[in-house]
């Protein structure tokens, strides 16, 4: 995207991170061979409880300008979109509470969320019967991946505020993904392209030994 070209990227990718997550997947790091249930367990197994917020990415944050931010959802819908921050802020604004489940084992609860519901996004770009899948590609050139059915759910928020203040760059600011049902990898910072697909696509996480799915109840972390 030429657009995005001078979208500054800060920091550097962190090698040596990822490089001990992906061996975290191989020795299968964390498990507690059990599973538990949603709407029993809040918390869901080897996962520990945190007050504050930590901040997890590949290393590369980028500041992008509210003006220069663009959210595009396209693939296999019937009308495309194309969106400034002031489309965005224009559409239905909604608050949500959910917690935060990280494959590395912290949760963390009630965090409130101000912003779109992918709901109501889809309801505008009409997907396509062919579609199933989601794919997302962030400024800082991460990817994931879930089934459309997981993205279309209520409480799936496009977030640009976390309790009533602009989310943060380091927390993905101008706008992220929030997918509370899912480890948080699957909820992409700094989200700008959203594709609806008729075939999977696994992203960043996904092709380096993470689960395809990651469902924290059924301890999906790696697969
Ligand atoms: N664009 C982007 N989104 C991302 C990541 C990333 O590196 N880049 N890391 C993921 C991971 S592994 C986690 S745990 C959460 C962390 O979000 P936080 O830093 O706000 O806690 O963001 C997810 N979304
Ligand atoms: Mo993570």
């Amino acid at each position: 995207m030429a657009e995005d070209d001078d979208i500054p990227l800060t920091g550097r990718v962190r090698e040596k991170l990822i490089e001990s997550k992906q061996e975290w997947a191989r020795e299968g790091r964390l498990l507690t061979g059990t599973t538990a249930d949603p709407s029993r367990d809040r918390l869901p197994p080897g996962q520990t409880l945190v007050k504050d917020w930590p901040v997890l990415d590949l290393g590369i944050q980028p500041d992008v300008p509210k003006e220069k931010w663009r959210l595009r959802l396209e693939g296999l819908v019937e009308a495309p979109l194309r969106l400034t921050w002031d489309d965005f802020m224009a559409l239905p604004q909604t608050e949500a509470v959910s917690d935060i489940h990280c494959v590395t084992q912290w949760s963390r609860y009630d965090n409130r969320w101000q912003g779109v519901k992918a709901a109501d996004l889809l309801a505008l770009a009409r997907p396509k019967p062919a579609a199933r899948f989601v794919a997302f590609t962030s400024y800082d050139g991460y990817t994931t991946n879930v089934p459309l059915a997981e993205f279309a759910r209520d409480e799936v928020l496009l977030a640009h505020s976390w309790e009533g203040e602009p989310l943060t760059r380091q927390h993905g600011g101008p706008v992220r993904v929030v997918i509370p049902r899912l480890y948080f990898w699957k909820s992409p910072k700094w989200v700008t392209r959203i594709e609806l697909l008729g075939a999977d696509r696994p992203g960043f996480w996904e092709v380096r030994g993470y689960h395809n799915n990651g469902d924290p109840w059924l301890e999906e972390r790696y697969g």
